[in-house]
């Protein structure tokens, strides 16, 4: 393939409901996505970097420039025998990881359209259908997070999580556990908490709980692997794992007993595969996070999630839980079982619906050809 054009777009889209973490409160998405043209084919990504730097340093503003000023520079007329090749090529430019994923996986997206295979198939996926959980922002009052775990195991999901920070913590959970004694539930903390509050922490360990996502700052792993020698309950790294050197360090040290894996997080797939092999090898069950994505992320998550080491429930749930009306058709839709099957359609499996696409764009912006900025070939 030789990539001809890349088009970098800016939707706005508001979530049918506010979702709250430690950092802050999202209502609206600003989404940037990414069409790759080649050979005719067009490949799509979508950058999972948020509306600010809160969940990592990387947010939309810094993903537009840096795509448009270094990384799709970077692949525009560069012969690509394969999505994986994308990586190479990006390499030089350091972190800025969201923002190259968006692209190596708009190339794997057209990879899989070219060669007429599945998606998930050609990542290397063999789990015909996925496990659904959910995720569950801060609420206004308990009485409404508990309305929204009982609508949600209604609807089949496996698996709860709730996001936790000092002040929303041990009430929450106890308030589930008394009404909920056995679900699979969970927490996230977004890195809300410190080595200081250690003996708060110990308290979870009464719940039960799966695991405690990130419960220290988002770069750190040693503190982590002291706080897992303190605590019972298993700690899985989230914003920590950048890439497969974070992920053999963390397990080495013994920082988590289970990581999420986000493929905007660790630069797209190539990389997310080498996390999840590298954590197979070790016996570290993986999951497939989320990042409030549309439904073009959520078919990408899809097929990662298909990877014979996803032992868990994801954060990967239906379109109609964030969107009004999703971007692809048909939407991610979740069976009364929490499971997602697979499409045996090639490519991503959804079909984008450019009108609707089109209707919610606010700025798109065309790269055709090799900016002067040092990255020619
Ligand atoms: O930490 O998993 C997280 C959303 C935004 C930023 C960080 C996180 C999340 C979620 C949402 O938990 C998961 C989803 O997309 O459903
Ligand atoms: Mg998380």
């Amino acid at each position: 393939m030789k990539v001809e054009t890349i088009t970098i777009r800016e939707l706005h889209m508001p979530l049918k409901y506010f979702f709250e973490t430690s950092f802050g409160r999202t209502e609206s998405r600003r989404v940037l996505l990414v069409t790759s043209q080649c050979d005719g084919i067009e490949g799509w990504g979508e950058c999972v970097a948020g509306e600010g730097p809160f969940y990592s340093c990387e947010w939309i503003e810094t993903a537009w420039a840096t795509i448009r000023d270094f990384l799709a520079p970077a692949l525009l007329g560069a012969k690509i025998e394969r999505g994986k090749d994308a990586a190479g090529l990006m390499a030089r430019v350091r972190g800025h990881n969201m923002a190259k994923a968006a692209l190596e996986n708009a190339l794997w997206d057209a990879e899989a359209q070219q060669r007429k295979q599945p998606l998930w198939k050609l990542i290397g996926g063999t789990l015909p259908e996925i496990a659904c959980g959910v995720s569950i922002g801060i609420q206004n009052s308990h009485e409404q997070l508990l309305e929204k775990i009982e609508t949600e195991l209604a609807a089949g999901y496996q698996r709860i999580k709730v996001k936790v920070k000092p002040g929303w913590d041990v009430e929450v959970l106890t308030q589930i556990r008394k009404r909920w004694p056995t679900i699979l539930l969970s927490c996230d903390a977004n890195s809300a908490y410190r080595p200081i509050d250690l003996d708060h922490l110990r308290k979870f360990d009464d719940f039960n709980l799966l695991m405690i996502e990130q419960p220290l700052w988002d770069d750190d792993i040693f503190h982590h692997a002291k706080l897992q020698l303190e605590l019972k309950t298993p700690i899985c790294l989230d914003e920590s794992i950048r890439h497969a050197r974070d992920a053999a360090q963390a397990i080495e040290l013994g920082a988590c007993r289970i990581i999420n894996i986000k493929v905007g997080r660790v630069g797209g797939f190539s990389e997310a595969i080498a996390v999840h092999d590298l954590c197979q090898q070790h016996g570290i069950p993986v999951w497939c996070g989320g990042m409030l994505e549309t439904g073009i992320g959520r078919a990408h998550n899809v097929a990662l999630s298909t990877l014979s080491n996803f032992r868990l429930p994801g954060d990967v749930s239906a379109s109609q839980r964030y969107w009004a009306g999703d971007i692809v058709e048909p939407e991610i839709e979740v069976s009364p079982s929490g499971t997602i099957a697979v499409s045996d359609q090639p490519g991503r499996g959804y079909e984008i619906r450019r009108d609707l696409v089109e209707k919610l764009t606010v700025r798109a912006e065309t790269i055709r050809s090799q900016r002067s900025n040092g990255l020619a070939h």
